[in-house]
């Protein structure tokens, strides 16, 4: 409905005539706002009953541009032609006066926006959060305020190290950032797949984004940690221990964007329309599961494809298998700030889920691809400070920076404040304020008072508050006083870096010893890699000691000032089965030269997409059937991988003749060493799959490339049966569940 000369209310009151919003309104004047919804806003609808949310690209079609059956114009709407410059003569020089060509370079050389300071490597997605029920009775938070209340959100999820280009899987912790576009505003809820942080007070950020990013010197290495300025960094900040093991274990590696659960870290409070505040934590929880890689796999994969994860969010959404995360609280009254044993303004401790559970309050899906990279994903301006009516700020000394930060940063990016009016972030309600100017300003306002208080405007914009307009307010309860001191608010980093270790599965611990290892083996200075045993020492004696066996370095003598055997739920990547296993990849490994593994790949395929999981049969070459060629496939594309009947000869190790055998008379006989593809990449992808934990099987003679490899038919996540069934295509659903076979890891003694 844009262009009609609706100016809903905001908030609060329905009539328009009196809208006090309205500057059309109270002028009488006919006014197109380009801040406004498609469709009037009832507030009503909003607060009682459930509306109908539109999806976010629907919001954003009318920006969109489209080119089909169009001629080429300048910027300016004039027609031209691009591909040759104005010249004097058909030899040139080309002239100045060619305005076609100036533009056309001129914007070119300007394409480049600054990438964010930290997490520039990120993808996204529009969605839906629909809420549960009617919780006004924790917070005046409109988007909660219904069962089945619908609300447009993008999220967008990051790596938090390397520049933009930088590949997805490298060991590094993920941001997980959300905006809510509801209709009082827009709320941002910028978290992490991480509950907790490396450092409690934001005037030590730089410092670490310094020390992790690349080193100055020569911009090495690219998105990861494994170097000596990190690690220099994290052992002499004792907050950052906690954080550290989270990101070591299997956090800093996730299988996809759509298997981590999300945190907004700090303590929050939810606040009620009659000011009533809980201090909250807010979780993501992923309703796929949580599911990690293995370093092994994670770094091939960020060889052989740097877009893993945002591919297959994009395929996903794409192919309508939309994934899903529950958003909850961890509800607490202001009394129990430190009732836990910690403080919880401390961003390095999480609240144990036995002592709070989580309420979940709705249900967010991503269902739609962003049309535009750039004007979607790469300008959405996430900021903690974007907050609305029914949500407040805790004193957490590290959030407190953050809101500085954010909108300082997109300043930077986008040249100016007016990034808030780009069609990505600007809010689904009208913006009614007394800013003005500034680079590129969209809008033409039409007050001629910009200032308050005015008569000259009735006084408009209004000033909205708690009781009037529907206005945002602070939670009454929160007082804050003191000397004023530089100095730390926490003491004890170690008991919960201990409590995440104790909590973990014997091999997610030995992942965590090897990640360890592996980025100080990475570290040249003896001195940093001797403090990393100092400092695991004060979590654990046993994990010091394992780490000091692989770098070399003497085993240290328990510390045990912090030492406890408390254990706690839900903290680690690896050992709970998936919740769906939806957008999931088995493997088929046929071969041309027997058509019939192609036909039993085609028709095992039905069964599979009954339960969302692609079956991609793969070939030496393209043909009927053939999904994926051995060229381009590797086991970091597959979730599981299954060998054809009859293609064994594809893994034999054997001479590798064309003869044909014996029973084997009506096929071709195949090479595991082919023109058509690298050597030995059929038995390569078999070995993977089973190295990285993944559920393996075969059909009829294809088991023999299983014994070639002394992959025992018996072991758990091993299938095999005579030919395609039911059965056989149930227990690779059932492995694909599992996700990762544990008993595949050698654990050190
Ligand atoms: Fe951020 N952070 N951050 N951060 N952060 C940014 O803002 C900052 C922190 C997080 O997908 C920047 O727009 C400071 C914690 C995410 O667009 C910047 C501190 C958490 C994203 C910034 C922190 C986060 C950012 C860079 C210490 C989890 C990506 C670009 C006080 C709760 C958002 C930008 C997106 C981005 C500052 C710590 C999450 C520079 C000063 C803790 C998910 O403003």
């Amino acid at each position: 409905m844009r262009g009609l000369l609706l100016l809903p209310c905001v908030v609060g009151l329905a009539a328009a005539a009196g809208c006090p919003y309205t500057a059309g309104a109270l002028s009488g004047r006919a006014v197109h706002d380009p801040h406004g919804p498609h469709e009037p806003y009832d507030p009503q609808a909003g607060q009682n009953a459930n509306t109908v949310g539109e999806t976010s690209p629907q919001f954003l079609s009318e920006f969109y541009l489209n080119d089909t059956d169009s001629y080429m114009t300048t910027d300016f709407g004039t027609p031209i032609q691009d591909q040759w410059t104005l010249k004097a003569g058909p030899r040139g020089p080309s002239l100045l006066e060619d305005f076609m060509f100036r533009q056309k370079l001129q914007r070119f050389d300007h394409e480049r926006v600054p990438e964010r300071v930290v997490h520039a490597r990120g993808t996204g997605a529009h969605g839906t959060f629909t809420s549960y029920g009617n919780w006004s009775n924790i917070t005046a938070a409109s988007f909660l305020s219904a069962a089945g209340k619908k609300t447009p959100v993008f999220s967008r999820f990051s790596n938090v190290q390397g520049f933009r280009g930088s590949p997805d899987t490298v060991r590094d912790m993920h941001g997980f950032a959300t905006k809510f576009y509801t209709d009082e505003g827009n709320f941002d809820l910028v978290g992490n797949t991480v509950p907790v942080f490396f450092i409690t007070d934001a005037i030590q950020f730089p410092d670490l984004i310094h020390a992790v990013k690349p080193e100055p010197r020569n911009e090495i290495p690219q998105g990861g940690t494994a170097h000596d300025n990190a690690w220099d960094f994290l052992m002499q900040q004792p907050s950052a221990m906690h954080t550290v093991l989270w990101f070591m274990a299997g956090h800093g590696i996730p299988h996809t964007f759509r298997h981590v659960n999300g945190y907004g870290v700090h303590t929050f409070r939810l606040v009620t329309e009659a000011g009533a505040s809980k201090l909250v934590k807010f979780h993501w929880k992923s309703l796929q599961g949580v599911a990690s890689k293995v370093w092994e796999e994670a770094q091939v994969t960020a060889g052989k494809n740097i877009d893993y994860m945002r591919q297959d969010l994009y395929n996903n959404i794409a192919a309508g298998r939309y994934p899903e995360w529950e958003l909850g609280v961890q509800i607490m009254d202001e009394s129990q700030m430190l009732a836990f044993g910690f403080d919880l303004l401390d961003p390095t401790k999480i609240v144990p889920e036995e002592y709070v559970q989580i309420t979940w309050l709705g249900k967010m899906q991503l269902n739609a691809n962003p049309m535009n990279y750039f004007a979607e994903t790469e300008q959405i301006s996430m900021h903690p400070g974007h907050i609305v009516r029914g949500i407040d700020f805790s004193e957490d000394p590290l959030l407190q920076g953050r809101l500085y930060s954010y909108h300082d940063t997109q300043i930077n990016r986008h040249g100016g404040p007016n990034f808030e009016q780009i069609p990505i972030n600007r809010p689904r309600v009208p913006v009614h304020n007394n800013n003005r100017d500034g680079f590129s300003q969209q809008y033409i306002p039409l007050n001629n008072a910009p200032y308050s208080p005015n008569t000259l405007d009735n006084g408009s914009p209004m000033q909205a508050n708690q009781s009037v307009g529907n206005g945002f307010f602070t939670a009454p309860s929160r007082s804050v006083g003191g000397h004023l001191v530089r100095q730390p608010s926490f003491t004890d980093f170690y008991s919960q870096a201990r409590l995440f270790w104790n909590s973990l599965v014997p091999v997610e611990q030995q992942f965590v010893v090897n990640a360890i290892v592996f980025e100080n083996s990475k570290v040249t200075n003896p001195t940093v890699r001797q403090n990393v045993i100092t400092a695991m020492n004060l979590v654990d004696n046993d994990l010091a000691v394992r780490v000091a066996q692989g770098l070399g370095l003497a085993a240290p003598e328990p510390n045990p000032k912090y030492y406890h055997s408390n254990t706690t739920c839900c903290v680690g990547a690896f050992g709970k089965p998936l919740l769906s296993v939806a957008g999931m990849q088995v493997g088929f490994l046929a071969s041309n030269a027997y058509p019939a593994s192609i036909a039993q790949g085609m028709s095992m395929a039905a069964s599979f997409a009954a339960a969302g999981v692609d079956l991609v049969v793969v070939a030496e070459t393209w043909g009927n059937g053939v999904n994926a060629t051995y060229s381009i496939s590797d086991a970091i594309n597959f979730d599981a991988v299954v060998v054809a009947d009859g293609v064994e000869d594809l893994f034999s190790l054997g001479s590798f003749t064309n003869q044909p055998t014996d029973g084997k008379t009506a096929r071709t006989r195949v090479s595991a060493t082919s023109p058509l593809f690298p050597a030995g990449r059929p038995s390569q992808i078999l070995v993977d799959a089973f190295k990285y934990g993944k559920p393996v099987g075969a059909l009829g003679t294809g088991s023999e490339a299983l014994t070639t490899f002394d992959i025992s038919l018996t072991r758990p996540g091993v299938y095999v049966a005579e030919s395609t069934n039911k059965t056989f295509v149930n227990e690779v659903l059932s492995g694909l569940h599992t996700f990762k076979f544990l008993d595949r890891f050698t654990l050190e003694p």
